[in-house]
């Protein structure tokens, strides 16, 4: 008995020590899954895809019907598209500037392509990374000097290359083979794959530089777009009558586009002796021969169909305008594959609900309107840029933004995604609660500003101010010159109404409202004039 009662009694001790034991290691357990929790930073990640030059008109999104861009579309579609967003300075390493800085270009100085950027100055991805992201640029950033804010970059020098693109990793420049949009796309995935730390949240900037001039499409693209037809704009044989400034620009289609150059033309007979042949023969030397002869086998029947028809005037205008759209479009057809590949990569580790991927591009572009090609005017096309932002979390799929945006407030945007404090300085506006339909109020102006003149494309310099309907713009420095446009009435700018008594008022109202956002952003007649000799001994120094 005294025996059994003793085993009982070790049974029943042992049960109970276990159950002890059991319910000491759950709650171990418990506490050390919350600790993890705990520790588990749940900051959203930042995909922030950039392209160079890429026109709103050559996103299917858009709703211009010259293109397929399935991926692009995609973001908007399972999150927001804005129809009223806009560069501050409608050039590359300025907007590139401005976003990063969240101020105008007169603020953080980089008002052109030819002045130098100061690095050291606060940038949204330095106040991430101290925050404890861990952040990367790779691609297309144009602005020089090792990249502050980034544990890892990856960068073209100035411009790139399409076939076997230089970067520099981390500083170190290196060649690597292939073709820029789908080599840029795979550093993306590879940082993604192979160097990202799973403990911190990401900022990734992933920024091409198609479909920047000159318009080189993928070998596999090529004539993508040749039995599909397209009409030029119907402002493509523009007089400029009323509108001085866009007289005198270098970038119209039949007078500047260079046959060889932009429109690769290059022929064996060594005939089309163009200003910039020997630019396009550097570009044409980097391809492999596989290329080369997949590339002459598309281009020579073209460059002997166009030496055997002598086109001059219109002719030769539309024909030139056929060729400039169809490479164009072809080398967006890449940029819309990379982004594909990196939404997949998303979707497929897990990363979708908690990252916001951007999709916008430095500045917009002439397809042809008004008869040209590049940017840097504040008419529509080029001052008018894409942006699309997914974001499950926080995003209702197909929200449509008409509040009028700009690249200035990206940085604020981020930081306030990330939680943290938007300083002072910055110019910008977060437009998170803008994208929720939680905003109480919005702006219902924007300020714009142009300073490369004299320089390439000859667009003469101004500033001025856009609201939902109307836009006042002042050229200066070798003009004195001011367009008034009604929006509404005529979208493609056509008609300068300054001036006409019928609109005497609405005129006065938009001089008060440019005043007053010249003040407000620190902005003067003083600045322009520094900013303009800052230009000037840039130049002189190049
Ligand atoms: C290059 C191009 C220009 C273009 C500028 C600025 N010329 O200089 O056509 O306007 O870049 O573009 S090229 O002969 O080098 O192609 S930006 O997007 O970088 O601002
Ligand atoms: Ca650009």
């Amino acid at each position: 008995m005294k025996l059994k009662n003793v085993y009982i009694r070790f049974v029943r001790v042992s049960r109970i020590i276990s159950f002890v034991g059991l319910c000491c290691a759950s709650l171990l357990n418990l506490s050390c899954k919350t600790t993890v929790e705990e520790q588990k930073d749940t900051r959203p990640n930042i995909v922030f895809i950039m392209s160079d030059d890429h026109a709103y008109q050559a996103i299917s999104a858009y709703g211009y019907g010259l293109n397929n861009t399935p991926n692009i579309d995609r973001i908007g579609k399972e999150g927001a598209i804005f129809n009223r967003f806009f560069i501050t300075n409608s050039i590359c390493a300025p907007s590139r500037a401005v976003m990063l800085t969240g101020k105008h270009s007169h603020i953080n100085g980089k008002v052109d392509n030819i002045s130098p950027f100061n690095w050291d100055q606060d940038n949204f991805a330095k106040s991430l990374q101290s925050a404890g992201y861990q952040t990367a640029l790779i691609g297309k950033i144009h602005l020089d000097g090792l990249p502050q804010g980034f544990d890892y970059s990856n960068v073209l020098p100035g411009q790139g290359q399409y076939y076997a693109p230089d970067f520099i990793e981390n500083g170190v420049k290196k060649t690597i083979p292939g073709y820029i949009t789908q080599v840029t796309t795979d550093l993306a995935l590879n940082w993604l794959k192979k160097k990202r730390d799973d403990s911190k949240p990401f900022l990734l900037l992933y920024h091409q530089k198609a479909p920047h001039r000159t318009w080189m499409p993928e070998e596999k693209y090529l004539g993508l777009f040749d039995s599909v037809k397209i009409d030029a704009p119907a402002n493509f044989f523009d007089d400029f009558e009323g509108r001085e400034a866009a007289k005198t620009q270098e970038m119209s289609i039949l007078k500047d586009m260079d046959l060889v150059y932009d429109l690769k033309l290059l022929d064996k007979e060594d005939e089309l002796q163009t200003h910039y042949r020997k630019n396009f023969q550097k570009q044409y030397g980097r391809m492999t021969p596989e290329q080369k002869a997949v590339w002459d086998a598309y281009y020579n029947p073209i460059i002997e169909e166009f030496k055997s028809m002598d086109l001059e005037g219109e002719k030769l205008a539309l024909w030139k305008y056929g060729r400039y759209i169809r490479d164009y479009l072809s080398t967006v057809q890449s940029v819309d594959d990379g982004v594909g590949q990196v939404l997949d990569y998303l979707k497929e580790n897990d990363l979708e609900q908690n990252t916001i991927v951007v999709y916008t591009s430095d500045q917009g572009f002439y397809l042809g309107e008004h008869g040209w090609f590049d940017k840097r005017f504040m008419y529509e096309e080029s001052f008018r840029t894409p942006l699309l932002v997914r974001y499950p979390k926080e995003i209702k799929p197909g929200t449509e933004i008409n509040g009028l945006v700009q690249n200035l407030d990206f940085a604020p945007t981020f930081l306030d995604y990330a939680g943290l404090d938007i300083s002072k300085d910055i110019q910008g506006k977060s437009f998170r609660k803008l994208v929720n339909g939680e905003a109480s109020e919005w702006r219902d102006a924007v300020y714009y500003t142009y300073y490369e003149y004299p320089g390439e494309h000859r667009v003469k310099r101004h500033y001025g101010i856009r609201t939902d309907r109307y836009k006042l713009i002042h050229f200066y420095y070798d003009i004195e010159d001011w367009e008034l446009y009604d929006l509404q009435k005529d979208p493609y700018e056509m008609n300068n109404i300054y001036n006409d008594p019928e609109y005497s008022s609405i005129q006065k109202e938009l001089h008060e409202n440019l005043k007053e956002l010249r003040e407000k952003y620190g902005d003067s007649e003083a600045l322009t004039q520094e900013n303009l000799d800052r230009y000037l001994e840039a130049r002189k120094k190049k």
